[in-house]
Formats: structure tokens, C-alpha cells, sequence
């Protein structure tokens, strides 16, 4: 857990930074199809970075150098089907706030905000509810991809909040480290439990069981599939045969929130064909060359390069690409195997800081549009105390390898019927979470094990034919 104190200093950094008012709305309690079908909650986590706090419905207004709580005042049943709640005074204690106050005073506290004329830095969330309430209390259209300024929420609330969380503290990182210990312990009974025969639905069983039993969530709806060639597949129906690979993207997220994501790919049968084999090394060199130029100062365009350019040069000497790897990664022609990014920063959420990062400035650096690189959108560049993924991968997937035209485009620089001849192979990624330091990178999941040889290791025996 993350303690008051250093909730405390971050409100301090923010209001000095941003000395006008900033106001602040945490998520609604998701429900299912009727309001009274509760469903597990999840704060929204610049709410939760700023606050601590982890009540449905809630508010922050950071005021003159006043922290004011808001929450929603309990129906007058609410302890019958909850429980009984701390009184607002023990609820005002425990998350350092200088006053707690019913929900129902924020408007009216905002609204002589604005005959007083103060601008209010307030940030627009994914929460439809929250924003609802929020636009019909500010006046304000708070779009934050509006094309006019004066629609758009608080870009330098954006700037700030973005800047700060990049950066993870000692106890983030803890928190961090937490999360890919229970990951680890996830992907090492599924691993012990993989054998031709079993459904991917009883492997992923293994991994929730120990994220249960730690009393962890999921990061996010694990990926376990033969099918690795579909990127985000989320279904778990296919029976595991000899001679596939299994793709496991998946991961476990601290009860403080920060998250892991980790993929590892192996053979179901324990045994990689010399072909995966051979694929398997390039992706596991790409992965290599990627951690390593996570260095501070780079950008994550320079990490996708070092990892594109590697799978690159790895695909032309198994003879599935021709010509100069520079021309490979720039021509997308790569892409075609690897159409995704290298990296995503990870923090309190998988894709840490996706929503805040998708203000009206940053939408502006997306222009690339070629196949691979359109997705670099992140022109940060790192520092220490940065935590990001590393996840390349090689696919073959049918919608992208027998696309007509991308066949007539890139005729020259692959060898199609060489690719024809592995359609149906699936795909491999390989994924690890890196910390930045001043010095070398830190492998945060370099104890999930992925070298070939332990991805065929202990399942030999296991091998039903
Ligand atoms: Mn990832």
C-alpha cells in the first residue's frame, strides 16, 4: 500500500504546480444490467494517485491550499445492505483531507468559483456518469479531443498529472514488484498444468486461482490461446494439441492497483519445432534488444526501432524478408509480422496513463499512418523511475499475410510463398515489465522464466504422444 504520507506530498507538488483551483472526480460504482446488481469497483486512478481514496462517487477539490473530500451522504438504509460506514469525521481522518463534505455541496462551491471568476483545472475521465455530473456542475464541455480550447479540459492538469505518475516512487515500484511476484506464481502453475488435451479455459484457471488466493485481481482479461495470431484473443474454447504454441498474456494487479502485464509463449507439447524454434529466438533477441534500449533518454519510438529492427534482420535469415533492414522497418514490411507497438508505460493501470495521455496536444504527434509505426504515439521520453513494457512479437495472421494488397505492396520484400507454407503457425509474444534507472535497465519479471530451453523444459515427460 502507498502511505497518506506519500498521497500527501503529491497533492502538494500538484497544487504548487497548479495553484488555481482543481477539481477532481473519482468513478461511479459500476452495476450490472439493473443499478442493484453490484459489480467490483475500481477507482479511477488519477483520482486514486491524488487522493488515496477508494469510495465509489467521490470528488477532490484542491482549493488555496485546502484539500475538501466529497462524497456521496449514505441512503438512509445503506448500512442494512452495506454495513455500517465510518461517520465523515473518521472518513476525513483517514485520507488526510482538511475537510470532508456531503456531494451535494460541491455545486454550490463551484458555482462562486465561478462568479469569483477562477478558472478550475478539472480533467475529463472515462466514467460516463462521473462526467455527466461534472459537465452539468462546471458548465463546462470538459471534451478532452475537443478541436477548440475553450472546450477541452485542463491540458495542463493533463501535463502534470501524466508527468507525475510517469515517474514511479520506491513504494510504487514495490507495489510493482508485488503484483509480478503473484503474476510469476500465476504463469508457473499454468505452465506445470499445460499438456496436449486440456482446454485453454482450465490453464486459465490456474492463473485466477492464484491471483485469488493472494487476493489479487486481474490486471486485465488474461490472453491464453493457441490462437496467438489474433492479438487480443479473450476467448478460452480451444483443446491444446501437439505441436502449437500457447500464447499467455496475462498478469495480476496489487490490491493498491499498480498491475504487471507479462506474456510468455510456449509449446504445448514441450517441445518447439526447429521452425519455432527458430522464431522463437528472434522474438526473444527483438525482446532483447528492446529492454536494453530502455535506457534514460530514449523514446519509445527508439525502443520500438531496436526491436523492430532485430525481428527484421532475425525474419530475412529465416527467409521470410528481403532487403536492407532499415528499408524492412521504415516500409512496414515488417509490421506485417509485428503490426503493434513495443511498449506501453505501467503504472496504476495496464496502459498506464491511456486516457490521460489522450488530450488534444498529444493527439497531434500521432501522424505517422504506416502499417507498425502509426501506433507510436507516446513521444516520451524516459527517465528514471519510469516503468514501461517491453513486448514484441512475431504473427501470422491471416487478416494482415493475405491481404491483397498489402501482397501487391510489399511483393518485394517478402517471400509470400514461403509465408504460405507456415500460415496457421499462431503467433509468439514475449513480454516483460522494465524499470529505468539511471544506470542499466531493471527486468521486473526477469524471474519468469523464458529462455527456450526452459520453455521446453519439465513438459518433455508430460508428452502424451
Ligand atoms: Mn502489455
Amino acid at each position: 500500500m502507498i502511505p497518506q504520507a506519500e498521497i500527501s506530498t503529491r497533492r502538494e507538488r500538484l497544487q504548487a504546480e497548479l495553484p488555481d483551483p482543481v477539481l477532481l472526480v473519482g468513478n461511479h460504482a459500476p452495476h450490472g444490467n439493473s443499478s442493484s446488481v453490484r459489480l467490483r469497483f475500481r477507482q479511477e486512478s488519477t483520482f486514486l494517485y491524488y487522493t488515496g481514496c477508494r469510495l465509489p462517487g467521490a470528488a477532490a477539490l484542491f482549493l488555496d491550499g485546502q484539500y475538501t473530500l466529497f462524497l456521496p451522504a449514505p441512503a438512509p438504509n445503506a448500512a442494512l445492505w452495506h454495513g455500517q460506514f465510518e461517520s465523515f469525521d473518521e472518513l476525513c481522518e483517514l485520507h488526510g483531507a482538511h475537510r470532508l463534505l456531503a456531494m451535494e455541496k460541491l455545486p454550490e462551491i463551484l458555482e462562486r468559483l465561478q462568479v469569483e471568476a477562477r478558472p478550475i483545472h478539472a480533467l475529463a475521465i472515462e466514467d460516463a456518469r462521473a462526467m455527466a455530473r461534472l459537465r452539468e456542475w462546471t458548465g463546462l464541455a470538459l471534451d478532452p479531443v475537443a478541436e477548440h480550447e475553450e472546450e477541452r479540459d485542463s491540458q495542463a492538469l493533463r501535463e502534470v498529472a501524466a508527468r507525475h505518475r510517469s515517474v514511479k516512487s520506491p513504494t510504487e515500484v514495490a507495489e510493482i514488484r508485488r503484483a509480478v511476484e503473484v503474476t510469476a506464481e500465476g504463469h508457473r502453475r499454468l505452465f506445470a498444468a499445460c499438456r496436449p488435451g486440456v482446454k485453454e479455459q482450465e490453464l486459465a484457471r490456474e492463473l485466477w486461482a492464484a491471483f485469488l488466493e493472494a487476493d489479487f485481481a486481474e490486471a486485465y482479461e488474461a490472453i491464453v490461446t493457441v490462437r496467438g495470431d489474433v492479438l487480443h484473443c479473450e476467448s478460452y474454447e480451444n483443446t491444446l494439441e501437439v505441436g502449437q504454441l500457447l500464447l499467455v498474456d496475462a498478469a495480476a494487479a496489487a490490491p493498491s492497483g499498480y498491475a504487471s502485464d507479462v506474456t510468455r509463449t510456449f509449446p504445448v507439447s514441450g517441445k518447439l519445432t526447429p521452425f519455432q524454434r527458430d522464431l522463437y529466438g528472434i522474438a526473444l533477441a527483438a525482446e532483447t534488444a528492446g529492454i536494453d534500449a530502455c535506457g534514460a533518454g530514449s523514446t519509445y519510438a527508439d525502443v520500438h526501432r531496436a526491436a523492430a529492427s532485430i525481428l527484421a534482420e532475425g525474419l530475412r535469415e529465416v527467409g521470410l524478408l528481403r532487403g536492407s533492414v532499415g528499408d524492412l522497418v521504415e516500409s512496414g514490411a515488417v509490421a506485417l509480422f509485428y503490426p503493434h507497438g513495443t511498449s506501453h508505460p505501467l503504472g496504476l493501470d495496464t496502459h498506464d496513463m491511456d486516457s490521460l495521455m489522450r488530450g488534444a496536444e498529444y493527439l497531434k504527434n500521432r501522424k505517422d499512418e504506416r502499417m507498425g509505426l502509426k501506433y507510436l504515439r507516446n513521444e516520451t521520453r524516459l527517465e528514471p523511475g519510469h516503468v514501461l513494457t517491453v513486448e514484441p512479437g512475431i504473427y501470422f495472421a491471416a487478416s494482415i499475410l493475405e491481404n491483397r494488397e498489402f501482397r501487391e505492396t510489399f511483393r518485394d520484400q517478402v517471400d509470400f510463398a514461403r509465408v504460405d507454407r507456415h500460415m496457421g503457425f499462431g503467433g509468439i509474444r514475449i513480454e516483460d515489465d522494465i524499470l529505468v534507472t539511471a544506470g542499466d535497465p531493471e527486468n521486473l519479471s526477469v524471474a519468469i522464466p523464458k529462455s527456450p530451453e526452459a520453455m521446453e523444459r519439465g513438459r518433455n515427460a508430460m508428452r502424451s504422444s
